[in-house]
Order: C-alpha cells, then sequence, then structure tokens
C-alpha cells in the first residue's frame, strides 16, 4: 500500500511529502527540523540528529576520537584554512557535540551554539575573546560566586576593569557606560539572591551604544526565558545545572550570532582556555535536554508551592523568589519568565545560626551547592558559593551572611514540605 504523507505537518516541519512517501528517497529529518515550527519539547528531543545517519541508533553515538582522519593532505590544510567544512581536532570539534550545540542553538533562538566543559569555561572563551587591556565590562551586582571572582579579582590582573552596578535599574546602566565599555554582564534571576534584570530595557540600551549584552540564562533555561529573542546578543549557561539535570556532569554552552561563535571557537576554546566539553558530557546534557521542559515545569510548580509555605512560617523573615507577590519585581518575572523556576533563597529571623541549624536539621534535601537537580539541595552561600565575596562586598552587593539557598529539586512536594518546614519548626 502506498504511504500516506500528512501535507500539514510536512510544512510544519519543512519536509518534502513526495520524498517521504517515496521508500526510495531519504528525507533528513534533522535538516528538515531546521527553522522549522516545532515545538520546544520536540526540538529537545530530534533537533540536530537523524537516526538513520547513524544505522537507525536512536540516540547519537559519542564519538571518543581526539582527531579526525584527513582524505588527502590538502583535505587538512583547506580544513585548516576555512576553505572546507569538517572535522579537524577535538578540541575544535566532535559530531555528537555538534549535536548538542544545533539543538542548544534551536533551543535558545540563536544563530550558532558552542558547548565547553563548565559554565566557567563558556564564560572565559566569551571574555578572552572579545576583551583586551584597557577595556571596560559593566556587571550586575550579584553574579555567581566565581563570575564574581573572574571578574573582579583575575580579569584586572590583566588591565580589564568591572563595574558593578545594579541592573534592576536599567537607568543605571546608561549612567554606567563609558567609551571602553564592550560588555554587559547579568544574571537573571540572579544567583543567590534571586534579583531580576530587564533583559529587553537592557538590550536596548546595549544595542544604542554598539554595547554586547551577555545573559546568564542558568537559572532558567530557554524553556523560561529567551533572552535573544528578548534582544541579549550572548547567551551563557552552567549546563552542569537544569540542562543536565542529573547532577552527573559538568558543562557549559554559549549561544551567540555564527560570526561570534566561531571567534569563540576558534579564539577563546581552541588558543586560550581549551575547555572543550567531552562527546561523552554532550551525550549526557543531550539525554538531559530530552526532559527539560518536563523537570522544569515540576520545579517551577513544586518551588512555588513551598515558597509560599516558607514564608508563612514563623521563623523565617523573607523568601527571595520571584512567584511570591512580595517579591519586588513580581509583575517582571510574569513577564519574562515561563514559570518562575526552582531557586528559592530565604532569610531566617534568628540570622546565620538559625540558618546553618535549619540546614543540619533537613533530612530529605541535600546540604550540597550546585543546582538543577532531581535531589533538593541546601547550601549557604556566603560560606560556599559566594564565599568569593568578603562580607563588606556581600552587604554592598545586597546579600547578608544568613542566606540559605534552596534548589527544588524533583521530589514530592508533601516530603519536601515535611522536611523543609519540620525542620523550621524543629529550631524551637
Ligand atoms: C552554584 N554555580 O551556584 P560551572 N553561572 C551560574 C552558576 O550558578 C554557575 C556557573 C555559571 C554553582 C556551582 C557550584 C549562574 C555555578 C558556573 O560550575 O562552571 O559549570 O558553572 O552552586
Amino acid at each position: 500500500m502506498e504511504t500516506q504523507i500528512d501535507e500539514k505537518f510536512c510544512q510544519k516541519f519543512n519536509l518534502n511529502s513526495a520524498s517521504l512517501a517515496s521508500s526510495n528517497v531519504r528525507v533528513d529529518y534533522a535538516d528538515g527540523m531546521k527553522n522549522s515550527e516545532a515545538g520546544f519539547s520536540t526540538r529537545a528531543i530530534h533537533e540536530g540528529y537523524d537516526a538513520l545517519d547513524y544505522h537507525g541508533a536512536l540516540n547519537p553515538p559519542v564519538f571518543l576520537t581526539s582527531t579526525y582522519a584527513f582524505e588527502r593532505s590538502e583535505t587538512g590544510s583547506d580544513r585548516f584554512a576555512g576553505a572546507a567544512d569538517g572535522y579537524i581536532y577535538g578540541r575544535v570539534g566532535n559530531p555528537t557535540v555538534t549535536v548538542l550545540e544545533e539543538r542548544m542553538a534551536s533551543l535558545e533562538g540563536g544563530e550558532a551554539a558552542m558547548a565547553t566543559s563548565s559554565g566557567m569555561g563558556a564564560l572565559t572563551a566569551v571574555l578572552w575573546t572579545l576583551l583586551k587591556a584597557g577595556d571596560e565590562i559593566v556587571a550586575d551586582k550579584t553574579l555567581y560566586g566565581c563570575t564574581f571572582a573572574l571578574l573582579h579579582h583575575q580579569l584586572e590582573r590583566f588591565g580589564i576593569k568591572t563595574r558593578f552596578v545594579d541592573l534592576t535599574d536599567p537607568a543605571n546602566l546608561s549612567n554606567a557606560l563609558t567609551s571602553r565599555c564592550h560588555m554587559v554582564i547579568a544574571e537573571t534571576p540572579s544567583n543567590p539572591n534571586m534579583r531580576l534584570v530587564d533583559i529587553a530595557a537592557l538590550a536596548d540600551i546595549c544595542r544604542s551604544k554598539g554595547v554586547l549584552l551577555l545573559i546568564d540564562n542558568t537559572f532558567c533555561t530557554p524553556y523560561l526565558q529567551k533572552p535573544i529573542a528578548l534582544g541579549a546578543d550572548i547567551v551563557v549557561h552552567s549546563a552542569t545545572k537544569y540542562l543536565g539535570g542529573h547532577g552527573d556532569l559538568l558543562a557549559g554552552i554559549v549561544v551567540a550570532r555564527k560570526e561570534l561563535i566561531d571567534q569563540f571557537r576558534f579564539v577563546g576554546i581552541k588558543e586560550m582556555n581549551g575547555a572543550c566539553i567531552s562527546a561523552f558530557d554532550a551525550f549526557l546534557v543531550l539525554r538531559g535536554l530530552k526532559t527539560l521542559s518536563l523537570r522544569m515545569d515540576r520545579h517551577g510548580e513544586t518551588a512555588l508551592r513551598l515558597a509560599h509555605d516558607l514564608a508563612e512560617h514563623p521563623a523565617v523573615e523573607t523568601v527571595y523568589f520571584p512567584g511570591l507577590s512580595s517579591h519586588p519585581q513580581h509583575e517582571l518575572a510574569r513577564r519574562q519568565m515561563k514559570n518562575m523556576g526552582g531557586m528559592i533563597a530565604l532569610e531566617l529571623k534568628a540570622g546565620l545560626g538559625a540558618g546553618r541549624a535549619f540546614m543540619d536539621n533537613v533530612v530529605l534535601a541535600t546540604r550540597a551547592v550546585s543546582l538543577g537537580d532531581a535531589e533538593t539541595l541546601i547550601q549557604h552561600p556566603a560560606s560556599m558559593t559566594h564565599a568569593t565575596y568578603s562580607p563588606e562586598e556581600r552587604a554592598e552587593h545586597g546579600f547578608t551572611d544568613g542566606l540559605i539557598r534552596i534548589s527544588v529539586g524533583l521530589e514530592d512536594y508533601d516530603d519536601l514540605r515535611d522536611d523543609l518546614i519540620g525542620s523550621l519548626d524543629r529550631l524551637g
């Protein structure tokens, strides 16, 4: 019987229905997916890979190779000169990694992507490619501790100065930009105190001044927030977190225009930090992406319920969570994010001592840094992820020593509520 192919479906996926119907013609499903109208979850599962290219293997093979054979010497020299496509050496490309890069570019709505060995590898590849001595960066006041250390302590040694500005008010950006500033950096929501920046408003200012806007989208993932659609130039991720999603890998991602990604790959990674991702870790991130939308829905749903419970507890002074109407940027969060994410920060009325006792009381939640895993993780930023800030800097940059951060996992809400609220009750 002749195969019947739905014409509308083919249009949606840029496929040729006549070719699909014919058993003799091979249709490249992965190519069809590019620029298609397929939904987020469909692209998170299929984009960039066609099983029929690899003996029908449902999952991309893990290419464990450091180098690639050239058919002739000219093949190699052409590839090195950029005159021919093809893999050269593992530091600049690998077929498993390419699948991840194409998938992430699609999910973030960018032209191209580059995967790296960690989130810090992604950031340094970008910064070392674009900056030189004498340049300036404007960055938001709260950032992940090692990003702050990179900007504040390390880049200064190379003559690059960072101004830390409260970017929750976009007017502060206009005042801080100088002719030496080429780049603005922000996380939203910020690590650890969950402040938001208005990406579209910052992007307008950056565009008018010819400055690049880099958004670290680790806390949201492209499922919740799409910085490029809002005008950002560069998106960076720690894929170690929600993208991987299972606490079993370290990885980073950069998404940007192809022209920029080529520079990050051939300068930042190839010649400067060498922070290329392993094919196996790329495979694990690809596996994580398949369930990203399901996981982010569940993280967001449970975190919202827990944030309300925590905010009502008499031992709690403040809960920092964009889904609470008490959050100063609740309206912006509703506009900019699909749901409110899985990260909660809180302060207890009795301060740091009580916060530490709370952390020691929990049984189900795991005392650990990192975030975005199936397991709920609880940590103390001032002594752990943000110990790179001095006490004075922490006060100046807007988070207290008493702050506790929770990465809400995928366990049952009732069990998490019993663990967290019970641990607060036991503080007495
Ligand atoms: C943590 N964070 O907070 P790699 N950008 C953001 C991050 O939160 C992190 C990185 C980049 C934590 C790690 C211990 C917003 C990391 C750096 O760890 O290099 O993949 O990402 O608990």
